[in-house]
């Protein structure tokens, strides 16, 4: 009621979105994983098989108050209603050979008192895995009415997903069917609604109080099994978090292999999918000097056989005579097209030869940046721009590298030999030497690794 107490709006309202929403997502079409997906008595758990059987037609449609929980009908199929209802109820045992048998209880009871007698006597209600089993569930009811099962969930989650239980229903709370996102009124009562209605709402600013506390620092693991890059990055995604991310020297000391070996996987890769055959959206994707963002249209104009690897990292763009695009070593000195954007782009040529980032300073300087392209008509203004004789720097540009977990670390330790993006060709993973100096080597390689547990 604090935070309800401090909410103030200067206009006034009838009804305001706030974060609190039941994804339908998360229990309408499948057994998701989220805090308000389906859940087995048993093991306070979502499904660890997925299993779900048909539905009765039209559900699950949650439209009623609390908890959700499930019954099984006179057919064998599911559907949700309020937990409330008394009926009988079906609870299960584990067999010595790991085998679920089902009782019927016939007693009419509330799904938690049901449970609770399915605890006292039998392991739960009846949880259920799989179609055999949903078989036998119902094989052992009457088939004549319906019957509890263990299957529930706590509707609403927040946006953020803070885990806050915290709820103000407004006194004539009443649900129905399709109404999944809450609205407060100016008494900050809270309604359901449906998620399509336009209304005004309340955005919050500042992290739960649980990301206050630092997480505990990455845990490494040093795998002797040799394995490529991609298969590395696969074990390592199963067994821990993920290849191994590097933040600081300190991370580097921590290392510390139980086995003796020459070079590891670590997670840093320049994945050729988000630069070689379009303009891609990843953090190691083509982008314009004047926005220092990927291509909102996606236009490119590459010669054939370009972007490519060449024997370096070729991170810089420029514009042949014909006005087709290739990828060049940033440091050649070239001339190059600025360009000004005033409604329409005007593109400029320089022929004073620079080496790419002095090209982008002296456009920033006295245009708008090196030239940006988001057409077929631009790309061929900028080339009529110049004498069409020679080749030009362009405003494209990429930053290779990124984490396999897409961590935002910018540390790099690479052994002095590879400092200056020379002599990669097709190397687009990186090993670790035994001095934890990096050196980019072909991804296809089987090497052993080093996993990472943890965000930090
Ligand atoms: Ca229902
Ligand atoms: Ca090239």
């Amino acid at each position: 009621m604090d935070d309800l107490s401090r909410l103030k709006a200067d206009f006034s309202y009838s009804w305001a979105w706030f974060g609190l929403w039941d994804d339908p997502e998360n229990w309408k079409t499948s057994m998701g994983n989220d805090t308000n997906s389906w859940r087995w008595s048993a093991t306070g758990e979502t499904s660890r098989t997925g299993y779900q059987t048909t539905w009765f037609s039209g559900q699950p449609n949650y439209a009623y108050q609390n908890k959700a929980c499930v019954e099984m009908s006179y057919t064998g199929r599911w559907d949700d209603v309020s937990c409330e209802g008394t009926k009988g109820f079906v609870c299960y045992n584990v067999s010595e050979n790991n085998k679920k048998n089902y009782f019927h209880i016939p007693t009419s009871k509330t799904w938690q008192s049901a449970q609770q007698h399915c605890r006292e006597h039998f392991t739960d209600l009846a949880m259920i895995e799989n179609e055999a089993e949903n078989t036998e569930a119902f094989t052992a009811t009457l088939g004549t009415g319906w019957y509890w099962i263990g299957l529930y969930r706590n509707p609403w989650t927040w946006s953020d997903r803070s885990q806050s239980s915290f709820r103000n229903r407004h006194p004539s709370f009443k649900l129905s069917n399709g109404q999944h996102c809450f609205a407060e009124n100016t008494d900050h009562e809270w309604v359901p609604n449906s998620c399509g209605a336009k209304l005004p709402f309340i955005c919050h600013q500042g992290l739960p109080l649980s990301y206050c506390s630092q997480p505990p620092p990455r845990q490494y693991h040093y795998v002797p099994t040799e394995m490529n890059w991609t298969e590395a990055r696969q074990f390592c995604r199963e067994k821990y978090t993920d290849l191994a991310t590097f933040d600081s020297m300190e991370d580097l000391s921590r290392l510390k292999a139980d086995f003796s070996y020459s070079r590891a996987w670590i997670g840093l890769w320049d994945d050729p999918e988000n630069w070689k055959t379009s303009m891609g959206n990843d953090t190691n994707s083509w982008r314009w000097s004047a926005t220092g963002e990927t291509s909102r249209t996606g236009y490119q104009n590459w010669h054939p056989g370009e972007p490519n690897d060449g024997n370096s990292k070729e991170t810089c763009v420029i514009m042949l005579n014909d006005g087709l695009w290739a990828n060049l070593l940033c440091v050649w000195t070239r001339g190059f097209i600025c360009y000004n954007e005033n409604n329409k782009k005007n593109y400029f040529h320089i022929p004073t030869k620079k080496k790419w980032q002095s090209a982008q300073q002296h456009c920033r300087e006295n245009f708008t940046d090196l030239a940006m392209i988001e057409n077929e008509a631009e790309n061929t203004e900028a080339i009529n721009a110049t004498p069409g004789t020679g080749w030009y720097w362009i405003g494209l540009y990429r930053n290779p590298w990124h984490w396999s977990d897409r961590s935002q670390s910018s540390f790099r330790n690479w052994h002095p030999t590879y400092k200056d993006h020379y002599y990669y060709g097709q190397r687009h993973c990186v090993i670790e030497s035994t001095d934890h100096e990096w050196i980019p080597h072909d991804c296809g390689n089987k090497l052993p690794f080093i996993c990472h547990q943890g965000d930090y």
